[in-house]
């Protein structure tokens, strides 16, 4: 028997922790604790636990697949090739639009942007980055000048004030959970604010319940309670930050204080004042949100009002502080830094910049020049512009994403999608979106690729191979090539191995520049941004200055506004969803996984018990959800965790797919739908 153990990366959160994965005989077979790692310290979640079990089942995708009279029929790579090389031709650059993937590597992000901007000429490239940090991305930038996690993972157990607001740590980013917990141990005080009473609420101190929606108001509140007394950190304001007089004159306004504010909130105004007063007096407070600040119409405002209140208190560029932004996939961090996103190249340099854009043009070489100078469409925008606007985007190219399962409002998603006239999928299951293209092409997973990801908190870390693909499954970047070498461009794309297109993207980018798979092979970890070889890369960034070229933090003066729909008579509740612990996004590999699918084999919705004895709904009844879009048949989980007239699904599971529910209003400016609040009623079948 052959035994080996190989040093990898967790494929799921960007928490990023490193596991060994166990191989018996050629084939992955075990999760086993990797001790050295300084993030998750050898332990790992349950999804981690069971991050081998959907590697080798038997539905992976083995061979590419056309679709012919309405079926698949396998087909060799040179026939998918040239299907697609021949149908891509035959449209203009920006009839044609590309979806990235956060479940990729760098390396696979960076091929496909190349392929996009370079092969397709189209500025049409996004991800599901949009979908979960779109605001994250554009808020901080807006504060700091960069759109980045500020502070580290191992930071936040040196903090002695840990404030959580629209995060579920403990079920989504657990060994995050656990620098909480030695925080705490260290005399942190723990506040929680949130919708649902969820494990994380167990962790807190405080534990502030509130109706979703309602952020903007809560944070304007502790500031407006820290300026009357006088909590502020005066030195940071003076010196660091701008607009300080606009903000104080919002915060301070009639509207905020505690008591109008329990009002929009449901939070008490004793626990408002005590959460300012922790905050405001604490040492140092660090302030970590997800997804409930920023799948909001307001999502980019919920974004800056956190900022606000970090730069207020002084806790920014300061250990045991920062706005700790946790990314929900693995490596959305680095899909959005290898410029996987319609306005940017890799490390955030500017499409429209016409510097930016001579550089990339030159450094790639294509003889024929690349896209435009033009800032693309947003997957939530593409999905409407198809619908809306038929025949302006006629083409798409998806790599590892599931939008027929994860974008709001699935009968829109499935109406655009159905007005593509070519759809290709690169993916390492049928999923439901690959149900529907024309050309599937099938992708190795994480266990089957070298090449790095980079985690929530900026840290770029090594996937290595551990098995062999299945049948004919080629990395994600290599079929990127090789596709382009059909088109023409085989110059443009010369690389042999992960390592070759890893050090193209340092090359190319400032914040990478210092990294090498040398570098990175070793445990000690190396965050962005790394501009030289010798440079030991930054786990706390605005440290003296901030990223904006003045060096100023710039504070926005906010004012709450409710969701684009608020609950009235016909649908009543409010909607949020999420995910759970034993879930990932869409289900394609965690539903796969026997042990986590057997522990959660289907979804739910959260009700009140008050609520479900008027509805007249009991403990795990089957019940009609219904939106103005929409209706699910979901059995009903009665629990006092959710509190009266709100509601929560997790998105996991396509029986009853919430998504079906959710609204695709946007926010103005990050384009991210409001997945934390739609209105909905609920009926006995
Ligand atoms: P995933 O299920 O993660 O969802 O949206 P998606 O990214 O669409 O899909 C990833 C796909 O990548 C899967 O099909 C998987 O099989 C494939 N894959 C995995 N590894 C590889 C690989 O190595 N190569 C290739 N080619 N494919 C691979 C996620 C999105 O969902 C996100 S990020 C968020 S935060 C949103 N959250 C959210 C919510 O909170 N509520 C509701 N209602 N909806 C939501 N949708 C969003
Ligand atoms: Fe994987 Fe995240 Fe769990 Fe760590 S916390 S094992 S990265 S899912």
């Amino acid at each position: 028997m052959d035994m080996k153990y190989v040093q990898t990366t967790c494929p799921y959160c960007g928490t990023g922790c490193t596991f060994n994965l166990v191989v018996k005989d050629g084939k992955v077979c075990g999760v086993q604790p990797y001790h050295r790692s300084p993030v998750n310290e050898g332990k790992v979640c349950p999804k981690g636990t069971y991050a081998w079990e959907f590697v080798n089942r038997e539905d992976r995708l083995t061979t590419p697949l056309i679709k012919k009279d309405g079926k698949f029929v396998e087909a060799t790579w040179d026939e998918a090739y040239d299907l697609i090389a021949q149908k891509f031709k035959s449209y203009k650059p920006d009839e044609c639009a590309v979806l990235s993937s956060a479940r990729t590597s760098n390396e696979d992000n960076y091929a496909l942007m190349k392929f996009a901007r370079g092969v397709l000429k189209t500025r049409h490239i996004d991800h599901c980055a949009r979908l979960c940090h779109a605001s994250t991305v554009a808020g901080l930038a807006a504060s700091f000048g960069s759109g980045a996690m500020t502070n580290s993972i191992l930071d936040i157990a040196e903090s002695k004030c840990v404030f959580i607001i629209g995060s579920n740590t403990f079920e989504q980013h657990p060994l995050i959970g656990r620098k909480i917990v030695q925080a705490r141990a260290n005399g942190a005080k723990v506040i929680y604010a949130d919708p649902r009473y969820t494990p994380t609420a167990k962790q807190a101190d405080l534990y502030m319940q509130f109706r979703s929606g309602s952020d903007v108001a809560i944070l304007n509140c502790i500031m407006g309670e820290i300026i009357r007394n006088g909590w502020e950190d005066k030195e940071w304001v003076e010196t660091r930050a701008k607009n300080f007089e606009d903000l104080k004159a919002t915060v301070l306004k009639d509207d905020y204080l505690p008591e109008n504010v329990e009002k929009i909130s449901g939070i008490p105004a004793e626990q408002l004042k005590t959460a300012a007063e922790w905050i405001g007096t604490a040492e140092s407070s660090a302030l970590l949100y997800s997804m409930g600040i920023t799948q909001h119409t307001v999502g980019v405002d919920n974004v800056k009002s956190t900022a606000n209140l970090q730069m207020l208190t002084g806790n920014i560029g300061k250990r045991g502080g920062g706005v700790n932004a946790l990314r929900g996939q693995n490596n959305v961090q680095g899909a959005c830094d290898m410029g996987a996103l319609p306005v940017v190249f890799t490390g955030y340099q500017k499409v429209i910049d016409p510097a930016a854009h001579e550089k990339f043009a030159k450094a790639w070489g294509f003889p024929d020049g690349i896209c435009e100078p033009k800032n693309g469409y947003e997957v939530t925008i593409m999905m409407d512009v198809l619908t809306d606007n038929p025949g302006e985007l006629k083409a798409m190219y998806i790599m590892g994403e599931n939008p027929l399962l994860s974008d709001p409002d699935l009968t829109h998603v499935e109406h655009a999608i159905d007005n593509l006239e070519f759809l290709v999928v690169q993916d390492i299951f049928l999923t439901e979106t690959a149900e529907r293209a024309d050309v599937v092409l099938p992708a190795t997973c994480y266990a089957e690729k070298d090449g790095t990801q980079t985690s929530t908190e900026r840290r770029v870390q090594m996937w290595r191979k551990a098995q062999e693909a299945p049948g004919q499954a080629k990395l994600d970047w290599q079929i990127i090539a090789e596709l382009s070498a059909k088109m023409g461009y085989a110059e443009q794309f010369p690389w042999k191995t992960s390592e070759d297109v890893f050090n193209e993207i340092a090359e190319v980018t400032p914040s990478y520049h210092g990294m090498n798979y040398e570098r990175l092979n070793r445990p000690e970890a190396l965050h962005w941004p790394c501009p030289t070889t010798e440079h030991p890369g930054t786990p706390i960034l605005h440290i003296g200055k901030c990223s904006h070229p003045d060096g100023m933090g710039v504070m926005h003066p906010i004012e709450w506004k409710p969701p684009a729909e608020v609950p009235d008579e016909e649908y009543p509740f409010v909607l949020t969803t999420g995910r759970c612990i034993w879930h990932w996004h869409t289900g394609t590999m965690t539903r796969r996984s026997k042990h986590l699918d057997e522990e959660v084999p289907t979804g739910w919705i959260e009700i009140n018990p008050e609520d479900a004895k008027a509805l007249g709904v009991v403990d795990g009844e089957l019940v009609k959800a219904t939106s103005r879009r929409g209706t699910v048949n979901v059995p009903a989980k009665v629990t006092k965790d959710i509190m009266k007239g709100v509601m929560f699904m997790p998105f996991h599971f396509k029986e009853c797919a919430a998504n079906v529910l959710t609204n695709n209003a946007l926010d103005p400016i990050a384009k991210i739908p409001e997945f934390k609040a739609c209105s909905v009623k609920v009926e006995k079948i």
